[in-house]
């Protein structure tokens, strides 16, 4: 085994579908770049999904392709496997008993996590392999949050008519700006219908890969990306897919954030705006007793009213049906949900975020405090 630096990470990540696993293992690996000094390779199985998230790069992320004929012979003192993708056999034959190995899971807000965050799991093989798991309370591994997002969405809203021509898109202050990025099961009609006979005039920015399941729910063939068509009161865009800091930008000026899966939820969260999630959809209903759970931990704080409306429409989205009078509901009474999204993001922004937890996690195994 050659060796690299002890300040080397390798992560690992199959992109399984979507843009969420590369997305998540991205964003990790350049802020333990930024943040914690860290160098990284990147190991991922599909290049092609991938490049639509690497942008331009990070100078001390490199890539590579893991494909069957690559050269695993440089083992890094700290590995990470995202969502259980595995590590390939001969780079776990080059592994030491002294190699870390960390497998981060998938976010859920399911109160579970709290006792198997950071539990060791023994191989076969005689390595052990920890088990990481993200999440909203300080018993798990915290979520992904950069110290210089608050800086770019200060800026967002400050130059607010730039940013929205930055994005491609006129500045729309009038209207209720919401941002749609969903799977195509969504009752994506039911809520085209509501802003459609709105009394509030909106905006619908639609993420490119939403826009094949929009254009379906209108009747048309295809709206592409920089194209508008006019719903009654709502004005329908299409938007190319953004850099993720770019994204960052647009939730951070809509009125409303519809998002999806994992990494977009936890950036909507952020953004401290009214929104709505979609769990990916799992077998035998189980997205929805995750959105339950995420739910406890959102509305916890919240007074009746806000509750109520954010519950019920989180709900009816993510089971496929729609009630247009809580919508009605829910957008009438924004400014009190997005003073609660506000004081939720702030109570979770006080805890550790993920990557400071992987390096305070590591240093402990390092000195065999776990
Ligand atoms: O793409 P997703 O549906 O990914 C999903 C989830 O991760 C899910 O849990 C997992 O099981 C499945 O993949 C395999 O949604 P997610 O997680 O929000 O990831 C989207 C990523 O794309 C996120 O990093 C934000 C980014 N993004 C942009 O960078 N630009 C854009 O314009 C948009 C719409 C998203």
């Amino acid at each position: 085994m050659s060796s690299v630096s002890s300040s080397h990470w390798d992560i690992f990540c199959q992109v399984v579908d979507n843009f969420g696993d590369i997305g998540v293992s991205w964003r990790l690996a350049c802020q333990l770049a930024d943040a914690h000094g860290r160098t990284v390779t990147l190991w991922v199985d599909d290049l092609t999904i991938a490049e639509k998230i690497f942008g331009a790069g990070h100078p001390k992320v490199q890539i590579r392709h893991w494909n069957a004929q690559a050269d695993f012979s440089k083992v890094a003192p700290v590995v990470v496997e995202t969502f259980s993708c595995g590590l390939p056999e001969r780079y776990q034959q080059a592994m030491s008993p002294k190699t870390l190995w960390l497998n981060v899971d998938y976010l859920t807000a399911e109160d579970w996590v709290e006792g198997f965050h950071g539990r060791p799991s023994p191989q076969a093989n005689g390595l052990v392999r920890y088990f990481i798991y993200p999440g909203f309370s300080m018993q798990t591994g915290g979520l992904l949050r950069e110290d210089f997002l608050p800086a770019i969405q200060r800026q967002a809203q400050q130059s607010a008519p730039e940013v929205w021509r930055h994005l491609g898109l006129a500045p729309s202050p009038n209207v209720i700006n919401i941002s749609l990025f969903c799977y195509a099961h969504a009752p994506i009609k039911g809520l085209l219908d509501s802003l459609a006979r709105s009394t509030y005039p909106s905006r619908l920015i639609v993420s490119e890969s939403v826009a094949a399941a929009v254009s379906q729910a209108l009747g048309l063939d295809a709206i592409d990306p920089g194209q508008s068509i006019r719903h009654f009161n709502c004005e329908i865009v299409v938007i190319p897919f953004l850099p993720q800091i770019d994204y960052d930008r647009l939730l951070a000026l809509c009125d409303v954030n519809f998002v999806r899966g994992e990494d977009s939820w936890i950036r909507a969260i952020w953004a401290a705006k009214p929104m709505v999630w979609l769990p990916y959809q799992q077998s035998e209903n189980t997205h929805l007793q995750k959105l339950d759970a995420f739910l406890n931990h959102y509305l916890a704080l919240a007074n009746d009213e806000v509750k109520a409306q954010v519950k019920s429409v989180m709900q009816a989205w993510a089971a496929g049906v729609w009630s247009a009078e809580d919508w009605d509901a829910f957008i009438s009474h924004r400014d009190q949900v997005k003073q609660h999204s506000q004081a939720f993001a702030t109570h979770l922004s006080k805890q550790p975020d993920l990557a400071t937890n992987l390096m305070v996690f590591v240093e402990k195994l390092r000195e065999n405090r776990v």
